[in-house]
């Protein structure tokens, strides 16, 4: 029998190898994977931890926020404060920036997070996660850090992530050397390494929208859903699924696992509102992953990882996941302008 390669193991070799994961890096992967670890036995226990349903708090983007969202930020910032290879940390649960507090050593990266990802599905039993997203801090200035700091392309990312709490807890990783998987072996309590070189294949029949919003969709969106949904008797020539589980995390898992595209793409209910989805700790990460993978991830016009962030908590429209439909959607995008 093979012999099981840790995550520890394989941050180690990959190190080894290429020197992609210096020392503090390899620190805060393993940090973000045991508080990863930490909110899975949380989101497990439910009812039976009294974890479930709302905080009745709102969080920055005006939505109520759940137990479990201010249970997992607060295990991501307790986790990661003191080990000292963070200057500062993001989250999608709170308004500003998290500056590492001044008794505790200052690091080179920055940590962003959106700590529970689909947190409309806790109450449901359905499959949620956390992103993260690693950058590093920039070394123009020696002042404390700000939130500029932090507005960096997602091209800049040195690492980023996703685990997925489900039937199985997988933590999927990317420090620009392709996409692995590790998957949580409970009774030793550690991630234990179960695909490497992960593939996104080129073309796929499974599309994933939410279609309640169709008629707020713009041309280009309309027309691509259109043509899939007139099946092989269409301009597509084949039939197409569905699947919309309404966790951004548990969609990207099952396309990294075995294709299809995800959209949430602009639409004319919030016209101000680029999409509803974040740049920096969901879209970034995602699309580094499925660029890793193989896979494309645009706006609808351009690639999401050269976009400039203007604001910590902006939003994006997104189209991610098997590359010729991704094209494809774009292309329709540009014929549109
Ligand atoms: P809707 C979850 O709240 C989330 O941010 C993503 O994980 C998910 O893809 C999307 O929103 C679901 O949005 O409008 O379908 O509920």
């Amino acid at each position: 029998m093979t012999s099981k390669i840790s995550l520890t193991r394989y941050l180690v070799e990959q190190q080894r190898q290429d020197g992609r994961i210096p020392p503090q890096l390899r620190l805060l992967l393993e940090v973000v994977a045991r508080s990863c670890k930490n909110i899975s036995y949380a989101v497990n226990k439910g009812a039976l931890g009294g974890v479930l349903g709302t905080a009745s708090t709102e969080n920055v983007q005006g939505e109520i926020q759940k137990k479990l969202d201010i249970i997992a930020n607060e295990v991501l910032i307790e986790a990661n404060e003191w080990g000292g290879h963070l200057a500062a940390m993001a989250s999608e649960e709170m308004d500003s920036i998290y500056l590492v507090p001044n008794r505790y050593p200052q690091g080179e990266y920055l940590l962003l997070f959106d700590p529970l990802d689909g947190s409309s599905n806790i109450d449901v039993n359905v499959s949620i996660g956390t992103i993260f997203s690693v950058l590093k801090k920039p070394d123009d200035h020696d002042a404390g850090i700000e939130e500029k700091d932090f507005l960096q392309a997602g091209n800049k990312q040195v690492a980023a992530g996703y685990c997925v709490y489900g039937p199985q807890t997988t933590l999927v990783l990317t420090v620009g050397d392709g996409v692995a998987m590790f998957t949580l072996d409970r009774e030793q309590g550690s991630f234990v390494l179960t695909q490497e070189n992960v593939q996104v294949p080129a073309d796929t029949k499974e599309f994933a929208i939410n279609m309640s919003n169709m008629r707020h969709w713009a041309p280009p969106v309309r027309k691509y859903i259109d043509e899939c949904l007139q099946g092989k008797e269409g301009p597509r020539g084949k039939d197409f699924n569905m699947r919309w589980i309404a966790s951004m995390v548990a969609d990207v898992h099952r396309i990294l696992t075995r294709g299809g595209v995800f959209m949430y793409p602009w639409d004319k209910r919030e016209p101000e509102k680029a999409g509803k989805l974040r740049l920096m700790y969901e879209a970034n990460p995602m699309s580094w992953l499925i660029e890793q993978a193989g896979g494309a991830a645009t706006n609808g016009h351009q690639r999401i990882l050269d976009l400039q962030p203007t604001k910590l908590h902006e939003r994006v429209s997104v189209v991610l996941g098997s590359k010729n439909e991704v094209e494809r959607v774009t292309a329709y995008h540009r014929e549109a302008q």
